[in-house]
Order: structure tokens, then C-alpha cells, then sequence
């Protein structure tokens, strides 16, 4: 199967990899404009030597009680990385927003496939990603970034976030975006507890049924922080764990931080599904 991603093609017949790129101020933390895009293109090209085929592009933080971002400040941000990323490098450019004016500028900059955390539910958001023509990748998340991880409650897990995506399908479908355009993704850590993280990742395959590809992000998340007693820096064993449980699980891309380690797993998977 080949998504088109607006004339870039991803194959998504085996598992591919997302590399993360953040550009917010303190992922570069000088803040200057020229130092981020630098730092950015740098990141890029060696996740792209490294095997990822799609790279996430984000300059909001959706982390717990981060400040919201100004729909300028997060254009000063991306634009410029996504301008330099495309312009040089052979990959498919993701954008991490969901602001309808970022999605319509990073897609005329360079971008191919939006990823959207609040699965286009801002104002405005259907309209632009459905005359953009481009892929979307439709995120679960319950409550808002400020306070999902408060009290996070399910009738049954999996049962809601179903429940939550042929919502959204719909919705995208009466907006005349295409459901062949649509990815899907449970969102680990997005209003979930530990308990709900690790049940997810054990019954990702019954996501299955509704036919459209899922992405899943795991990459050292508080999920194996907590599980481990492990600060951020140390969560890559863990992480290449869920990485091989979720595309065992059916994932078609796995959004992370480390690429190079992440492929050599997928490559190990891949092997044991030649001989099959
Ligand atoms: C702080 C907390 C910083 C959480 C960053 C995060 C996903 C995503 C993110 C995901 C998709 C992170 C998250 N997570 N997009 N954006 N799926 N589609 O750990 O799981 O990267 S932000």
C-alpha cells in the first residue's frame, strides 16, 4: 500500500519510521532563527541517513501545562525548518499542528502529511486539511494537553477510542476529505494512566478492523518512565520495546526519537516476516 503524500510516496507495505524534530525554543536553545534551522536541517539529515522516511516537524509543545503557542510564533518556527528540509533532503515532511493557517503554510512550504493531536476538531482545521489534499493523521486524545492526565476514565479503552475515530472519520468524510487519506492513532500518554498506556499497546492489533493505517508514538514517554524509575535520557531500550510491540500490533509508522536504533529493530521484524 502507497500513500500519497503530496507526490511523495511512502510505502507503507512494512513499517516505516518517523523521525521526531522539535523545533520550540528549548530543543535549540539559543531560540535564534538561523541556529534552529541549522540545528533542524542537521537533525534531518541524519535521521534520513538513519532510515526514518517521514519526518515530524513541530514547534508546539502539547506536553502537560506547556504555555500555548502563538499562531506566529509557531509559523516562525516551522516554516523556515520545513522550507530547508524540503528544499534538500528526499523525505516526506509532516506537520505537527492544529492550527488550520500552519497546516495551509507548511503544506505550500514543503509539508505532505499533517499530524494533528486534536484530530481536527480547532476551528477551521477540517476545511483547510480537506482542500489541502494531504494525508492526516487523526490523534485520540481526552481532555486538552492542560489537563488530560488529571483523571483520565474509560468505559473500555479501546471500545472509546473507536467509538472516537469513526467520529472523526465521519466528520472528515462529510468535509470531502477521503478516508484513503486517513491515519489513525490511539495517542499513548494523551488522557490515559499507565494502566490504559500498557493495555493499548497490548491490544493495538483490534484497531485492525477499521482498515486505515495507524501510527503510534512511544518514544520515551512517561509510560516507561514510570514503569522503569528511568529519567527521559534513559528510556531507549524501553522504547525500541514499544516500537517492535506496535508494529507487531499492526502500527505502519512509529513516530521516535532515535531512528537509527529504531529501524534496526524493524529490520529484525521484517526478517521473521520474509520467511513466513
Ligand atoms: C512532552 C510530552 C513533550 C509529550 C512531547 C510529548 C504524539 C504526537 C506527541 C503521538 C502523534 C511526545 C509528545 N506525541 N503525535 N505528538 N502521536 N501522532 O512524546 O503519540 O513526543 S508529543
Amino acid at each position: 500500500m502507497k500513500l500519497d503524500c503530496a507526490g511523495r510516496l511512502l510505502d507503507l507495505s512494512q513499517p516505516q519510521v518517523m523521525g521526531i524534530i522539535n523545533v520550540t525554543p528549548d530543543s535549540f536553545s539559543d531560540g535564534g532563527r538561523f541556529h534552529g534551522v541549522d540545528a533542524a536541517l542537521a537533525q534531518a539529515r541524519k535521521m534520513i541517513n538513519d532510515g526514518a522516511t517521514i519526518l515530524d516537524i513541530g514547534g508546539e509543545s502539547t506536553r502537560p501545562g506547556a504555555p500555548d503557542v502563538s499562531l506566529e510564533e509557531e509559523l516562525n518556527r516551522v516554516i523556515p525548518a520545513i522550507e530547508a528540509i524540503g528544499s534538500e533532503l528526499d523525505v516526506v515532511i509532516s506537520i505537527d499542528t492544529s492550527k488550520p493557517q500552519v497546516m495551509r503554510e507548511a503544506v505550500a512550504s514543503g509539508a505532505g502529511l499533517i499530524n494533528d493531536v486534536r484530530a481536527l476538531q480547532e476551528p477551521g482545521a477540517l476545511a483547510a486539511a480537506a482542500d489541502l489534499q494531504v494525508p492526516v493523521c487523526l490523534m485520540h486524545m481526552q481532555g486538552q494537553p492542560r489537563t488530560m492526565q488529571s483523571a483520565p476514565s474509560y468505559q473500555d479503552l479501546v471500545t472509546d477510542i473507536m467509538a472516537f475515530f469513526a467520529q472523526r472519520i465521519q466528520a472528515c468524510e462529510q468535509a470531502g476529505l477521503a478516508k484513503e487519506r486517513l491515519l489513525l492513532d490511539p495517542g499513548f500518554g494523551f488522557g490515559k494512566t499507565q494502566e490504559h498506556n500498557f493495555q493499548l499497546l497490548a491490544r493495538l492489533e483490534q484497531f485492525r478492523p477499521l482498515g486505515l493505517p495507524l501510527l503510534t508514538g512511544l518514544s520515551r514517554k512517561s509510560m516507561f518512565g514510570s514503569l522503569l524509575d528511568r529519567n527521559v535520557g534513559d528510556r531507549l531500550a524501553a522504547s525500541l520495546a514499544g516500537a517492535m510491540l506496535c508494529a507487531q500490533g499492526g502500527a505502519s509508522i512509529v513516530r521516535v526519537h532515535d531512528v537509527r536504533e529504531t529501524w534496526d529493530v524493524l529490520q529484525v521484524l521484517a526478517a521473521t516476516q520474509r520467511i513466513k
